[in-house]
């Protein structure tokens, strides 16, 4: 991160007069919590209001973190207004901002910090760091080099979206998160209090993902599980499946998991993870991405077509 680009970034920030913050279509821990922590950050240290905007909908195991309340739908404002400043954070491609992407068009500047590959820069300025594991973290590096002051909920937010990226640091592949983590622990971050804060999911849910788990298929001598949610399912089901995913990934054997939804007749959801081969080349092949071993895609087909399309694809890795 130059420190040219940070004074840059700092003087827009003073300038501008209107600014607004969001992340990816759909929010998960350190979209949602990365935005929240820069919304205060703003304030603290430039006694400036920003508007919070999502699309999509917000997972209820988020209901609880700090300034949740701060979050506006895009459906809900003037999408038409030109603001100064408008920050995308964690937005991976230009199809994942979904209803806010006119906000950001109309935006008299840009700034985008972001942890995906493939880089599909859109902002006048950028903080893009595909070895970060996380954008709460890309903005904490920013605070710490800044000298911006931070209080609790700030800390709260990052450790949110540390944790959350990380699967509580399962992902992580460097000491410099880890150390990150510490400095917030010593501020006053309890790790305990936040997995607490995140068991908030409605019982129907945690309920539908067990039953969607115990109806997985297995291929390629067990190595494969794919998991099927179908049109019932996915209403009952907040989030992106993880609770399914999870079950799944701990079988002795299993190397490969895949998931999909069918979200309407001809759009299914695809979430792919892997123990250790990376599948990020099939999420890219059903035109989606990730990560090496956690990846997906939408795609516009039946799920019957993708579950074929999905099961080739795997033929080739296992
Ligand atoms: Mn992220």
């Amino acid at each position: 991160m130059k420190t040219e680009a940070l004074n840059f970034l700092t003087e827009k920030i003073r300038e501008a007069k209107t600014i607004a913050i969001t992340g990816h279509k759909n929010p998960d821990g350190d979209s949602l919590c990365s935005v929240l922590a820069l919304f205060q950050l703003i304030k603290l240290n430039f006694n400036k209001n920003a508007l919070c905007l999502y699309d999509g909908n917000i997972p209820d195991m988020l209901d609880n973190v700090p300034l949740r309340e701060k979050m506006q739908y895009f459906g809900k404002v003037d999408l038409s207004k030109k603001f100064d400043l408008v920050f995308v954070l964690d937005y991976g491609t230009r199809n994942h901002i979904g209803g806010v992407l006119p906000v950001v068009d109309n935006a008299k500047f840009i700034v985008e910090i972001d942890h995906h590959k493939p880089e599909c820069k859109i902002g006048n300025l950028s903080f893009s760091d595909g070895n970060a594991f996380a954008v709460g973290d890309i903005i904490f590096n920013m605070t710490k080099k800044q000298k911006w002051k931070k209080d609790q909920l700030v800390n709260d937010l990052f450790a949110i979206s540390i944790l959350t990226d990380t699967g509580f640091f399962k992902y992580a592949r460097k000491g410099s998160i880890l150390r990150n983590m510490a400095a917030l622990v010593d501020d006053g971050v309890d790790i305990e209090r936040i997995s607490n804060l995140l068991n908030n999911k409605p019982k129907k849910d945690i309920l539908t993902e067990a039953a969607v788990a115990s109806r997985a298929e297995f291929f390629y001598n067990n190595r494969l599980a794919l998991a099927t949610i179908d049109s019932k399912d996915y209403k009952n089901i907040d989030g992106r499946g993880e609770t399914i995913l999870s079950l799944l990934t701990q079988i002795k054997g299993v190397e490969f998991v895949v998931l999909l939804k069918r979200q309407k007749e001809n759009q299914t959801g695809v979430s792919l993870r892997s123990k250790s081969q990376p599948i990020d080349a099939i999420a890219i092949a059903l035109g989606g991405g990730g990560h090496k071993c956690a990846a997906g895609a939408v795609v516009q087909d039946s799920l019957d077509n993708v579950r074929s399309k999905v099961l080739e694809l795997f033929r080739g890795v296992k």
